[in-house]
């Protein structure tokens, strides 16, 4: 079993510094020596540097803030995601805001068109570039990959890649009004947290699964924005709501995603180490890593 590492260090889709430092520390932390401890061979082509790949000009498009810097970098991610998933590895990305989820579901998509998504988050970035109130593009990926965004040309390279029956949320709580009303015209089905404490974690990832791949049918996307915890558990993340997963609630998704035999790709994003202090950024790192091995089959017993 091959991993391939894409380590995206990017955080133009969001306005808070230091995301893009993630990468760096999830990788300081030794999650490659981790993996390599649970049997995987790990590749890893190290770092990227995207800033060659910002635009000198990169003014609003609509309310949209550095669209062609988050394009020009998500567009790259989806080759590098596509490559490792072509030849049967494991793509896991680390980010890195969410934005770069545009990427990778994309590089996925482009293997297994069929693939279900299953996006682990206390939002929904589902904003188009209409309803976005912030502008922020990481709050709007999978508006682009439903092909819901409308044309923008800056984005002309993301081709619609996902329909509204194969994605499915686990972990919602902070869904703009915008977004509401997208859900619900669309038919996505979301777990909120409501849900997680109405059927309990194990019921919630059993339905969810079932979802975006009946019988273990298709193959399955992981994209975990570390903000679907509670702060109390990885508090060093930009945007944190209260009310999350708690930290067996995470791990038990990456555990029971791994025990499917269909996961494909997994993202781990929004781990800011530059946010709060020592402790509650060693507490976020370390939770991330541990939510990665989960998912590449660590076990309790
Ligand atoms: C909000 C926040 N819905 C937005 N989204 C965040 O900016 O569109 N996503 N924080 O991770
Ligand atoms: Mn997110
Ligand atoms: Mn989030
Ligand atoms: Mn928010």
């Amino acid at each position: 079993n091959t991993v391939g590492v894409v380590g995206v260090p990017f955080s133009g889709g969001q306005p808070r510094e230091g995301v893009d430092l993630g990468p760096m520390k999830i990788i300081e932390f030794g999650l490659l020596d981790q993996m390599k401890e649970l049997g995987w061979n790990v590749e890893f082509d190290g770092h990227r540097d995207y800033n060659a790949m910002r635009p000198a000009q990169d003014p609003p498009v609509g309310k949209l803030k550095n669209a062609r810097f988050v394009s020009a970098v998500t567009e790259s991610v989806a080759q590098s995601v596509k490559g490792y998933v072509e030849k049967g590895s494991l793509a896991l990305t680390l980010g890195g805001d969410h934005s770069i989820a545009l990427g990778t579901v994309s590089g996925t998509m482009a293997v297994h068109p069929n693939a279900g998504l299953i996006w682990v988050d206390a939002h929904a970035d589902i904003n188009t570039p209409e309803s976005t109130e912030s502008g922020n593009i990481h709050g709007c990926p999978i508006s682009f990959l439903l092909g819901i965004a409308g044309q923008i040309k800056e984005f002309s390279w993301v081709k619609p890649c996902l329909t509204p029956d194969r994605i499915v949320y686990i972990g919602l709580r902070d869904v703009d009004a915008g977004e509401k009303k997208i859900l619900r015209e669309n038919g996505i089905k979301a777990f909120s947290m409501h849900e997680v404490d109405k059927y309990g974690i194990g019921k919630v990832v059993e339905m969810a699964v079932e979802h975006v791949s009946p019988g273990l049918s298709r193959p399955v996307h992981l994209s975990f924005d570390v903000d679907a915890l509670d702060p109390t558990v990885a508090p060093s993340t930009g945007t944190p709501v209260r009310g999350g997963l708690t930290f067996r609630e995470g791990h038990y998704i990456c555990e029971a995603l791994h025990q499917t035999g269909t996961l494909v790709a997994m993202d781990l994003m929004e781990v800011n180490p530059s946010l709060e202090d020592d402790q509650a950024v060693y507490q976020t790192v370390n939770v991330g890593c541990s939510l990665v091995r989960c998912a590449m089959g660590e076990t309790l017993l």
